[in-house]
């Protein structure tokens, strides 16, 4: 399974943990296309030595081949919103997770789109459940 994993960059990356920790979690269930926006050593300035236009015809590409996009939307992102956008647009599975935080709730973009499937958590351990029985349900249907 080809998985397309969503996370901000340039929106900002204070759930970079989050980030690292869904896909230490994905990697059970098939190859993470998108490793690289979990990386720590990667900064809202984006990856070094690579232009806008390579980054948008990489993306969309691995977009079109994967099997399921699992985008964390805590810290809202321009890019990650167009991704899910773009997801929708192929039929694709999609899966939101967020971070529960006082007085902030995910776009109704989002939260009000019955193509998108959206888990909230309060604590990384709670991460490696969603994931494991999304990806049972996923199997099953
Ligand atoms: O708008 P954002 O930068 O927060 O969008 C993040 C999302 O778009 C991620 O899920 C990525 O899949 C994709 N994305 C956007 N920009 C990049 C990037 N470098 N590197 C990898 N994936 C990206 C930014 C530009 C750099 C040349 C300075």
């Amino acid at each position: 399974m080809k998985i397309y994993f969503a996370g901000s960059i340039k929106g900002g990356r204070n759930n970079q943990d989050s980030y690292e920790m869904i896909v230490h979690e994905l990697k059970k269930y098939g190859k993470v296309l998108t490793e690289h926006v979990a990386d720590k050593s990667l900064t809202d300035k984006g990856e070094m030595g690579v232009t806008d236009k390579y980054i948008f015809q990489r993306d969309t590409k691995w977009l079109r081949e994967c099997d399921v996009l699992i985008a964390e939307i805590t810290t809202p992102s321009l890019g990650v919103g167009y991704e899910i956008g773009y997801v929708e647009t192929l039929k694709k599975p999609i899966l939101c997770l967020y971070r529960k935080i006082d007085g902030k709730s995910p776009s109704a973009m989002i939260s009000g789109n019955p193509s998108v499937k959206i888990s909230s958590y309060n604590e990384l351990a709670e991460i490696q459940k969603i994931l494991s029985k999304y990806f049972i349900s996923f199997v099953s249907n």
